[in-house]
């Protein structure tokens, strides 16, 4: 099943945001978040001067860091983000030359930006007209400038095209590929990079290969095994192709056909059993429905270290396993940071008890299943080995094998270098010295071959690409609708042989692209294009010529393919402002997406929520708290720290419904779900939304499960899941559930 949580890596690092002059933060907390890596902002304060912007529904810790500070109604930043952009062209505060050379499509941003008039985007966004004018002037002339986000952009209906809009405006500003510049993604779990660059998605190959026969044929090969014995284990070919269930709408695969319920795309069947490995379930949208699925269930199995909470809402008696899984201290191997830098981890001890690491728990399954030799047989593939060696064998399939976001670079050798040698690198730039000369901290993808230096900023053209320069990648072809999509004159990396734009480079453009003769014998070695070429012949040679195999292409601000071509507004699916979602309402329904009928306009125009549900509903992290809780919940000092569900509320609002500090209240959701918690004045909020930390679990609708614990495994504290009331709706293209942008009731109980 997949992970939908995350969206993007990012372009530069956590380091060089030391080099930017302004720091314009969307929907992200990382004074709470990313504690360690926000120091990196503190000190571009310091050291540089930097404005610090936030834009955020409620006033963070991170908010009080900063210079200017936007309260935004939740769901609204593509009103903002185009009222930013229509004040910087208008006032020719783009960069023209950067949009002409390097961008397709920018024309209709900027006619969609005028449709945005300051007064306009100040009603949608409950943003005054003045400080958006302040924040846009601050931002576009103080370069280079640097923009982050997190989930505050990503956990929405239309979070795709806020994550697609916000790199436009550094497009448009010219701060893309530079340093201090870039789209900053601060993302989530340690290695949820790495999970996602692996393929724990339901979508994809590893490395972001599509679902394609061509793929799935490349994959047979490298993973040593019969592509017919492949084929074999889907019940017919077409669902090869197919896209899975995600993480967040499993349970569709087990209620889908119910009454009420939306239909499903699942070669007839249900799904009967669901093995959970490290996600804490109580995580997930819509609790009621997802403690429905788990009892529906046949066979329901959890590998956690902890007692997974999932099997505490749950009802069901038979058939549910907890298997004890180790820890990442009793395992090793690499995993990837949210800059894309590879981090190399040594076991610290043996796995304690019984555990058992999650690597060897697969293997046991798979032996039982029946595939262990097919798993396994990639790791046998170099020099023809009869045993595999755990990671390093792993770690090196991986580098064979994806091309696509170059990791051929990335031997456990090198790792492991880069590991003992921390100390041999500098904080803002990685760039190491002594013995690690030459190299970035972490080899940041793309490594194209073993001697690359790794690339720090993407799409940075004033570096060779040996040394981590590259241009954009040319995915879409040569021109659409008439229109060149390579980029324009001069903009080729620097110490390149190709001045200008390229395409991507396969078997039968090599010689003309790179300006070089190929032997007959690398002829006959060489893939049929970059992407699946294992001899990495084209990488080396493209390298000598400084060329990006990927090709030197325009970004491109339209996606002909999306339900939206460019980035627009969308009224989340429950809004409190009925008059705008006539206005600009939901997307139509999907059909079949993830294999699950997903509601856009059906569900919001049902009913007007608004009147019943008046109180937009933010939920989001604190500090000592991680996900689901139970690893903190379950410690006696971080659960001091919260020992109770709580929920912030602005004495004004809580006033209004007879709600005292310190008391309990109701909160009803548009599903008909209820959650009981301690209400807690506080100003962070406005008086039209309240925030809820969603690290709980243990009680569910007002009555407490501590009594389904095993004996001796209740944590500290438990209280409601915040998921019991988070609403309906799923991102348009990765079904992200919108639990930033739901609406809800409160009531004093
Ligand atoms: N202490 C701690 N650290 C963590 C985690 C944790 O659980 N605890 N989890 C890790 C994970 S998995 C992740 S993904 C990251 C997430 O890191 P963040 O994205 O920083 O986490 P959140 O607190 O969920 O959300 C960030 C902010 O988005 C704001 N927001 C909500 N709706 C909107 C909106 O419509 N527009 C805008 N502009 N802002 C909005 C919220 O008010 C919140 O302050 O943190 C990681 N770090
Ligand atoms: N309302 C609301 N809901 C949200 C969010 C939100 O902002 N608001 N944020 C969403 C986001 S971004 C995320 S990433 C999810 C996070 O939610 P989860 O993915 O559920 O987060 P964790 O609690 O970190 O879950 C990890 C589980 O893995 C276990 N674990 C730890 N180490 C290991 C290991 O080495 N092996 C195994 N097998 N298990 C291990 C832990 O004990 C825990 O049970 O929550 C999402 N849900
Ligand atoms: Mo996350």
């Amino acid at each position: 099943m997949a992970n939908t949580w995350g969206y993007g890596a990012m372009t530069n690092s956590l380091g060089d945001i030391q080099n930017s002059k302004a720091i314009i933060i969307f929907g992200a907390n990382p004074a709470v978040n990313h504690p360690v890596g926000f120091q990196h902002f503190l000190k571009a304060k310091e050291r540089n001067n930097a404005k610090i912007i936030v834009i955020d529904p409620r006033f963070t810790k991170t908010a009080a860091k900063a210079d200017l500070y936007a309260q935004i109604r939740p769901g609204t930043d593509i009103p903002f983000m185009y009222g930013m952009l229509n004040i910087i062209f208008e006032n020719g505060w783009h960069d023209e030359s950067f949009i002409k050379d390097r961008v397709y499509g920018m024309e209709d941003i900027m006619a969609e930006a005028k449709n945005w008039p300051i007064e306009r985007v100040a009603d949608v966004t409950g943003v005054d007209a003045d400080l958006i004018i302040q924040i846009t002037k601050l931002y576009a002339n103080q370069n280079p400038g640097t923009l982050v986000w997190a989930m505050g952009l990503t956990q929405h209906s239309n979070g795709s095209s806020n994550t697609r809009l916000a790199p436009i405006i550094q497009l448009a500003l010219g701060n893309m590929g530079k340093e201090g510049g870039g789209t900053n993604i601060l993302r989530g779990h340690d290695n949820v990079q790495g999970a996602t660059d692996m393929c724990c998605l339901s979508h994809t190959l590893p490395g972001y290969y599509g679902l394609s026969d061509g793929s799935w044929k490349y994959f047979a090969k490298a993973w040593n095994v019969d592509y017919e014995w492949l084929k074999g284990r889907f019940k017919d070919p077409s669902w090869m192709n197919k896209k899975g269930f995600t993480l967040s709408r499993w349970w569709s695969g087990v209620l889908g056909g119910k009454p009420g319920e939306d239909k499903i795309h699942n070669a007839g069947t249900n799904l009967k059993a669901l093995f959970v490995m490290a996600n804490g379930i109580t995580s997930t949208a819509q609790q009621k429905k997802v403690k429905e699925g788990l009892d529906n269930l046949e066979l329901l199995v959890f590998c956690d270290p902890f007692v997974n909470e999932g099997a505490i809402l749950t009802d069901k008696q038979d058939d549910v396993y907890i298997l004890p899984a180790a820890t990442q201290f009793e395992t090793s191997g690499s995993v990837t940071a949210t800059n894309r830098s590879a981090q190399w981890r040594t076991e610290i001890i043996k796995p304690m008890y019984e555990s058992k690491t999650d690597q060897d728990i697969m293997f046991e399954l798979a032996k039982r299943l029946g595939f262990y030799d097919q798993l396994t047989a990639g790791m046998l593939v170099r020099e023809n080995k009869k045993e595999y060696k755990w990671p390093e064998d792993a770690t090196d399939e991986i580098a064979r094998t994806i091309k696509t976001i170059g990791l051929t670079g990335w031997t456990a050798e090198r790792l492991k270098k880069h590991q003992e040698n921390w100390h041999m690198f500098d904080e803002i730039s990685m760039r190491g010295y002594g013995e690690m000369t030459g190299e970035y901290y972490g080899l940041p993808w793309p490594c194209w071959t073993e001697g690359h230096s790794g690339s720090p900023i993407l799409y940075n053209i004033d570096r060779k690409v040996s040394e981590g320069g590259m241009g954009f990648r040319n995915r879409f072809g040569l021109e659409h609708d008439g229109v060149d999509l390579l980029a324009g004159k001069g903009s080729a990396p620097k110490g390149s042989v190709a001045k200008d734009g390229y395409p991507e480079i396969t078997r039968d453009n090599i010689e003309e692209v790179l300006k070089i003769k190929l032997t007959d014998d690398e002829k006959s070695k060489i893939g049929k294009n970059w992407k699946v070429d294992t001899s990495n012949i084209i990488a080396e040679k493209c390298m000598e010529a400084g060329i990006a195999p990927y090709g030197n292409a325009k970004a491109r601000a339209i996606v002909w393919t999306f339900a939206d071509k460019i980035p627009l507004h969308r009224e989340p699916l429950h809004s409190p402002r009925q008059d705008l979602v006539e206005k600009h309402p939901s997307f139509a329904d999907k059909e079949d997406h993830y294999r699950v009928d997903t509601r856009y306009i059906s569900e919001q125009s049902a009913q007007n929520w608004s009147k019943d549900f008046p109180i937009n509903l933010v939920t989001g992290r604190l500090v000592n708290m991680n996900g689901a809780g139970m690893e903190n919940r379950a410690s006696k000092y971080l659960a001091k720290l919260s020992p109770e569900m709580f929920c912030d509320i602005n004495p004004d609002l809580a006033g209004r419904h007879g709600i005292r500090d310190g008391s309990m209240m109701w909160i009803h959701s548009p599903q008909g779900t209820k959650i009981k918690v301690k209400a807690k004045y506080s100003y962070s909020v406005s008086d039209d939304r309240i925030f809820l930390p969603f690290h709980f679990a243990g009680v569910m609708e007002g009555e407490s499960l501590l009594h389904k614990y095993p004996d001796g495994t209740a944590p500290y504290a438990i209280g409601e899941s915040a998921n019991t009331v988070t609403n309906y709706g799923y991102d348009i293209v990765t079904q992200i559930p919108e639990t930033k942008g739901g609406l809800c009731q409160i009531e004093r109980a």
